[in-house]
């Protein structure tokens, strides 16, 4: 198959004469660039095999080019962004990011865009990669249940975005109107085991992060560029747990990556590995040996690396905030033997993943659905908190709840706990700081508030701490934490 494709790449840059002045002109600047053939479409017409994310239509395997039809179809449709919290997003064909199109370097395509008559706005499409006003925006505004169709060359090789730009701009790229193009060079990019198509978002919703039911697109955070969410694939967990990136050691993986932003860029980075090779804006130069790529809003790379060392390695924007706690994180699992040459060590997922490593957060949809209906029991809090405590609070407090000498408080049998089975609902929003005495032990440390956790989740994991590890039982609800949450804080001494 490799050596096949290979056998095709030097026969089409042998073979295929320059065509064309804007060939001409860009052979002039770059001599050692290899050209595609810009003459008419040889063969029948091609209907372009679009895939969702994060999956990657195969190569063209064409050393000629040809006349590629393409079919995309805009829906409106209210999906998860988060566990138990639903976005109307607007995409192009069902899935966020949009399908992902791959055609040749000077192929002619004809772009048929449909408008699912259940829409209630208007589209179009602007491909960075069409040569002409708007990339194709000027051409394509359709009303709902409506057909636009253009046509264009594929001059210049590249991964390019493709957004809608139909105003307001702003709010429509911020609902997840944005995909991937890729032009692949006429030789065709080197095979390799494993190709996947992941691309950055932000998203603003009128609730906080993680605030469970349906929440609306905000206008002025997303102005104030502010976003609730920094995700890939469209959700947080679009690819983690079971829906993790994977291959085996001894692979080579290339990655797709694309920012739809609206507004952020990103600081791309695979914790764990090396890019060996970054088409860094998605363009022709390789930069080598890379740790973090910017990827523009609007912008792509193409990086690809080898995999030695089994294991979780976690793709982030390493502006760290956005994806430990706005979402920004998903994971490639590694499989295959050990090779201690390279690495020595036991992986520890939950040292850099918490919760987010865990791939089972069913019990958390679950207690979120059971309090939506009012049939919430201690049993589904237990569960759920038990899910949540891990990498929140086990990070400082241990798994076990023993805490660490000296350091952490054990929350095991914590008389501190007993005194007052209330009192954890105001540390958890508010921090504590200064002296404790837990156990016959003191501690003088700083505890920072959880207030990133909505009521539920604090209610739970309360919930679960009364009923684990000898602690004194009972139960903490939502509008207790709620009640807590909307009072004037506390004097900071509070809780001593
Ligand atoms: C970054 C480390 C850290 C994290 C994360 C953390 N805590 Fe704490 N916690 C502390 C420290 C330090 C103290 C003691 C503060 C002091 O000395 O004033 C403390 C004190 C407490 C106490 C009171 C003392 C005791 O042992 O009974 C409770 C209850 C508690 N934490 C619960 C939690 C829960 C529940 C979570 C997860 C939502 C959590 N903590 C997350 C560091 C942390
Ligand atoms: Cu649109």
């Amino acid at each position: 198959m490799k050596s096949a494709l290979f056998a095709l790449a030097a026969v089409a840059a042998a073979a295929v004469p320059l065509h064309g002045h804007a060939d001409a002109a860009a052979a002039a600047k770059n001599p050692s660039y290899v050209h595609g053939d810009f003459g008419p479409p040889r063969g029948d017409p091609i209907h372009a095999v679009l895939t969702a994310p994060p999956h990657v239509p195969a190569p063209t395997m064409r050393n000629y080019p040809a006349k590629v039809i393409v079919e995309l179809e805009v829906i409106e449709k209210e999906m998860p962004i988060s566990e138990g919290v639903t976005y109307t997003f607007w995409t192009f064909g069902g899935t966020v990011p949009g399908s992902f199109i791959r055609v040749r370097q000077g192929d002619t395509v004809e772009f048929h865009l449909r408008n699912n008559p259940n829409n209630k706005m208007p589209h179009n499409i602007d491909l960075h990669g069409v040569t002409g006003p708007g990339g194709g925006a000027a051409s394509s505004f359709t009303a709902p249940g409506h057909e636009s169709q253009f046509t264009f060359k594929a001059l210049n090789e590249g991964l390019y975005v493709y957004h809608c730009a139909t105003a307001p701009v702003g709010m429509h790229v911020a609902n997840g109107m944005y995909g991937l193009l890729l032009v692949e060079p006429p030789q065709g990019l080197t095979p390799v085991d494993h190709e996947y198509y992941v691309m950055q978002g932000d998203f603003y919703t009128t609730g906080k992060y993680r605030e469970k039911g349906h929440q609306p697109f905000d206008m002025e955070a997303a102005i104030a560029e502010k976003p609730t969410y920094v995700v890939f694939n469209g959700a947080e967990g679009a690819l983690t747990g079971d829906k993790a990136l994977t291959a085996k050691t001894g692979e080579t993986v290339r990655l797709f990556v694309g920012n739809g932003g609206p507004n952020l860029v990103s600081s791309f980075h695979v914790i764990g590995e090396i890019f060996d090779r970054v088409q860094y804006e998605g363009g022709t130069h390789v930069q080598e040996n890379v740790q973090t790529t910017l990827i523009p809003a609007g912008g792509a790379a193409i990086v690809e690396f080898h995999t030695e060392v089994p294991g979780s390695y976690v793709l982030v924007d390493h502006s760290i905030f956005r994806a430990f706690n706005k979402g920004a994180l998903a994971i490639l699992k590694v499989d295959g033997p050990e090779d201690k040459s390279i690495y020595s060590g036991k992986e520890v997922d939950s040292v850099y993943l918490g919760e987010r490593a865990n791939p089972n957060l069913a019990a958390v949809t679950q207690a979120t659905k059971a309090a939506a209906s009012g049939k919430l029991t201690k049993e589904e809090q237990i569960k759920a908190g038990q899910q949540l405590f891990t990498g929140t609070c086990s990070v400082c407090h241990q798994a076990n709840g023993e805490g660490l000498p000296g350091v952490f408080p054990p929350l095991a049998k914590s008389d501190f706990i007993a005194a007052d089975p209330k009192r954890p609902v105001q540390i958890l929003l508010r921090g504590l700081t200064g002296k404790v005495t837990v156990n016959g032990k003191d501690y003088n440390s700083v505890m920072p508030p959880m207030s990133q956790l909505n009521d539920d989740e604090i209610a739970n994991i309360l919930t679960f701490v009364l009923n684990s590890w000898g602690n004194p039982g009972g139960r903490i609800e939502a509008e207790d934490v709620a009640k807590v949450r909307a009072e004037k804080p506390a004097t900071p001494a509070a809780g001593h």
